[in-house]
């Protein structure tokens, strides 16, 4: 069988155990309710990524030079129609993640459904009891139970993100539940939606920076960009993201808070030449691991 892509497909002394940047592939999609396909998205995230130029066009850095492993993808079973359990999928993801989180190592995690952001929510805030988590998403994600998977459905994830640690700024939200309204009515003022943003980005800002700890995870729904730019997602939702907005809200988190790790999660390739949205997940990924390398420079002086 041949090897999976490597992100960046980096020479040599750059993708071996002392790199500083982790990608744990998490090929998963056990409890996605409408289109499928996201378990591809890790694969081919990796395998567009070689097409990026190596050099970050803003900064005029060389974040790949700290190294990027790619870690061997989370094994959830040999094919879509065997998958493990949500539970034992999960567990598995928990024992990957476990270990990453550290002053050593920044991991960001591609999948794949948007369920597995908990566990490794869990495993970083072992490592940080302080830990707050951006997330970036169409939909808030707060169901208590949904249907297939129960506690572990994608659109209950950010429930469970709540059970670990309260603090949650949730960016790019136009789609929720009446139960939200009932069940969790303090996080439902806390939305920072598409058009907060496009009517007053400071203000939004601010808010998104006050609702944050200073040790920040980000989880990032593909689905929070605007379809016209990420076509591929299992569940688009009009009116969303675009990227400066996105840059321009991590640029200021990653100067203001020390970030962790991040997820991009919820890549859905369309097949053939469709490739738009794996693009956007590498460029997405390589923009977050060089605002972290910038971070870490600004830090030396
Ligand atoms: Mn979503």
């Amino acid at each position: 069988m041949a090897d999976s892509p490597t992100f960046f497909n980096l020479p040599g002394p750059y993708h071996g155990d002392n790199a500083y940047f982790k990608i744990l592939p998490v090929p998963y999609e056990g409890t996605v309710c409408f289109e499928r396909g996201t378990a591809l998205g890790p694969e081919r995230i990796c395998a567009v990524s070689d097409q990026m130029e190596y050099i970050d066009e803003e900064s005029r850095r060389e974040f790949w030079r700290r190294g990027i492993q790619t870690l061997p993808p989370v094994t959830i079973g040999e094919s879509s129609l065997d998958e493990a359990l949500p539970e034992e999928v999960m567990a598995r993801v928990a024992r990957a993640a476990d270990g990453l989180f550290s002053e050593e190592s920044f991991p960001i995690i591609l999948g794949g459904e948007h369920s597995i952001t908990a566990p490794v929510v869990r495993a970083a805030r072992k490592v940080y009891p302080n830990l707050s988590v951006l997330q970036f998403d169409a939909h808030s994600d707060l169901r208590d139970s949904f249907p297939p998977g129960g506690k572990h459905s994608h659109a209950s994830v950010m429930r469970r993100v709540l059970e670990i640690t309260p603090h949650l700024a949730q960016v790019g939200i136009r789609s929720f539940c009446e139960t939200d309204l009932v069940e969790c009515p303090e996080q439902v003022q806390r939305f920072i939606t598409p058009v907060m943003l496009e009517e007053n980005f400071d203000d939004s800002l601010a808010r998104i920076i006050d609702f944050l700890t200073d040790v920040v995870y980000i989880t990032f729904d593909m689905d929070a960009f605007d379809p016209a730019i990420a076509p591929g997602v299992g569940t688009p939702e009009p009116g969303g993201l675009t990227w400066r907005q996105v840059m321009n809200i991590l640029r200021r988190v990653f100067a203001a808070k020390r970030v962790v790790g991040a997820d991009i999660v919820e890549t859905m390739p369309l097949g053939g030449n469709f490739v738009t949205t794996e693009f956007l997940a590498a460029r997405l990924a390589a923009k977050i691991m060089n605002f972290q390398y910038l971070a870490l420079e600004n830090s030396k002086n």
